[in-house]
């Protein structure tokens, strides 16, 4: 027993980034039943490793995209800005709302940090540039490529929650407003409706400058709507998820 142990410690202690980042990701993904995560896994590598992490642009996630099977949930999808906490607080109580973050898409990728090296075919998880420090960055490429393929599929009548308590709720250089907003198509989307949510002296209403610059962005023939939900309000609703889906807001 003992000598399994320590073969177990040791091996643990072995196990390379590239495993440790590869297991999160393949258990991640088995959980949304996709038949072959390896494949998918190979698809989401290709894109960085042997790359400078300052040089990998969002379409060498292409492959990614391709490989993951994703649904769009008509009505029921969920965009965010400056919310994270809150918004999939909200989700994860209910099966109401669907956010990038809770499809396969996003789930695999989720609060992690990956880049390789020129010349490695490995997988690192530390010293790897920050969101900032270079554009094309391994993270945030991918965060950029993996919620463009939400948007372009976002059908319905579309939620977006945005903080009511920033002086600029919206933001035209955010994710949301640069590669989302500007992907939403009338073809599919019937409504986008924002979902301020507010503290008790909100700083920001549905009244809200910036929010001018989101209806100007948005496709002629989406509908616009803005609603204030207090975040009391909000945790209500997810304890009673019979009146979270419809009547929360
Ligand atoms: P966000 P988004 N430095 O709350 O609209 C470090 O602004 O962009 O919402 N990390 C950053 C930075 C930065 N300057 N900017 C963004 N991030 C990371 C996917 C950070 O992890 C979903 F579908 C932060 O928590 C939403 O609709 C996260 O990006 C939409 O994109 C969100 O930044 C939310 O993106």
């Amino acid at each position: 027993v003992l000598i399994v142990v320590i073969a177990v410690v040791v091996g643990l202690v072995l196990r390379n980034n590239t495993q440790q980042l590869k297991g999160t990701f393949i258990d991640r993904c088995k959980k949304f039943n996709v038949s072959d995560c390896q494949k998918v896994w190979d698809a989401f590598e290709q894109a960085y490793v042997g790359r400078d992490p300052c040089e990998v642009p969002m379409e060498a996630y292409d492959p990614f995209i391709a490989a993951a099977p994703f649904e769009p949930a008509c009505n029921r999808m969920m965009f965010w800005s400056k919310t994270k906490d809150v918004v999939h607080e909200f989700t994860a109580k209910s099966d109401c709302f669907v956010t990038l973050e809770d499809t396969v898409l996003g789930a695999v990728a989720d609060g992690l940090t990956w880049c390789g090296k020129k010349g490695s075919s490995e997988t690192f998880t530390t010293d790897c540039p920050g969101w900032v420090d270079c554009v094309n960055n391994p993270v945030r490429s991918f965060w950029k490529r993996v919620s463009a393929a939400f948007a372009d599929a976002a059908c319905g009548n579309v939620t977006a929650m945005l903080n009511g308590s920033i002086t600029t709720p919206f933001s035209s250089q955010s994710i949301f407003g640069s590669i989302e907003l500007k992907r939403f198509n009338s073809t599919r989307m019937e409504s986008l409706n924002v979902v301020m949510v507010t503290q008790k002296n909100p700083v920001a209403n549905c009244t809200n400058a910036s929010l001018k610059m989101l209806k100007a962005e948005l496709d002629n023939g989406i509908q616009y709507y803005c609603k204030e939900v207090s975040e009391a309000q909000l945790k209500e609703c997810s304890n009673n998820p019979q009146i979270t889906c419809g009547a929360c807001w």
